[in-house]
């Protein structure tokens, strides 16, 4: 994957965007080494995915403009299916994801962060989708996302604007859940993923599933999605000797993800 790195430690994947001459703008061949590198933390059952960029300037400063500013309809249509298909593919995983947002995070890159189950930002994280100022709308669900997480009113300012807003108001509108200066911003993802990934793996992807499925239908057919997940975790391994080890006070052994 030519384009983005995979680590894996501690049952967590970090996937780095490497694109660095270019902020990590995101071109096709960078959507598919994306997608593929999504693919292999699922085939590894990581526990928690924590996406970042490379270097110190940008997470992702959008989609490539010198690769789009000649595409046709049919090429946009096509480009837009593909980043679409491997950011749903992210957010569907059952597998929660953090976005580390170390930089620019414009166009493609806010919709990439937003992707992401938790958007933690450092303080010179920046963020905008200011396509409209390129002529085009937003294509990899920023028209969808950002309302869903702001609210139509800013989500509206933001998207008819295109303007820039930095990490403070970013938390302030609650696009990011929290803002650490740069240095600490890693150390704060994979601390949070390392939380993540000591509870029960079969627990953590049933909680994402009831949320992600509950999200967009009426309550109560949410809820019989929460009694479902629920009632999954039952029988595993996990759940008889956590609650084991409660009943007879002692301390659980670590999950096993059965
Ligand atoms: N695409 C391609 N290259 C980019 C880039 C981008 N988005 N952003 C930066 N670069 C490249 C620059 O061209 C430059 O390359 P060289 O000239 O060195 O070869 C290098 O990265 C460093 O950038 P700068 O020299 O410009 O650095 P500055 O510090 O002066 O400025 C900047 C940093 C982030 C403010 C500036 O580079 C900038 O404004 N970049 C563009 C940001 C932007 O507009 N992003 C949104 C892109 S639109 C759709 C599908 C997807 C989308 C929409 C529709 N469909 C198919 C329907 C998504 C759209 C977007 O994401």
């Amino acid at each position: 994957m030519g384009n983005v790195t995979f680590e894996l430690a501690d049952h967590i994947a970090t996937l780095t965007i490497d694109r660095e001459r270019a902020l990590n703008a995101l071109n096709r061949e960078l959507l598919a080494d994306l997608g593929a590198a999504i693919e292999l933390a699922r085939a590894e059952r990581v526990r928690c995915i924590v996406v970042t960029g490379a270097g110190t300037r940008a997470f992702v400063a959008g989609a490539d403009v010198g690769q789009m500013a000649t595409m046709t309809r049919r090429e946009a249509a096509a480009f837009s299916e593909l980043g679409n298909r491997v950011f749903r593919t992210l957010e569907r995983l059952p597998i929660p994801s953090i976005a580390a947002v170390n930089g620019y995070a414009l166009g493609g890159g806010c919709e990439l962060a937003m992707s992401c189950d938790i958007r933690l930002a450092s303080t010179r994280a920046v963020f905008a989708q200011p396509e409209v100022g390129l002529g085009i709308t937003p294509g990899f669900g920023g028209t969808q996302r950002l309302a869903r997480l702001v609210g139509a009113g800013i989500a509206k300012e933001l998207l008819f604007s295109g303007r820039r807003i930095d990490a403070a108001r970013a938390r302030e509108i609650g696009l990011v859940n929290d803002v650490v200066e740069p240095e600490a911003l890693m150390d704060a993802a994979l601390g949070l993923a390392r939380e993540i990934a000591a509870q029960a793996p079969i627990a953590v992807r049933a909680t994402k599933e009831a949320l992600t499925l509950g999200q967009h239908v009426d309550l109560d057919t949410a809820l019989g999605v929460e009694v479902a997940q629920f009632a999954s975790c039952f029988e595993t391994n996990d759940q008889r000797g956590a609650m084991a080890a409660f009943v007879e006070k002692r301390t659980p052994a670590p999950f096993e993800d059965n």
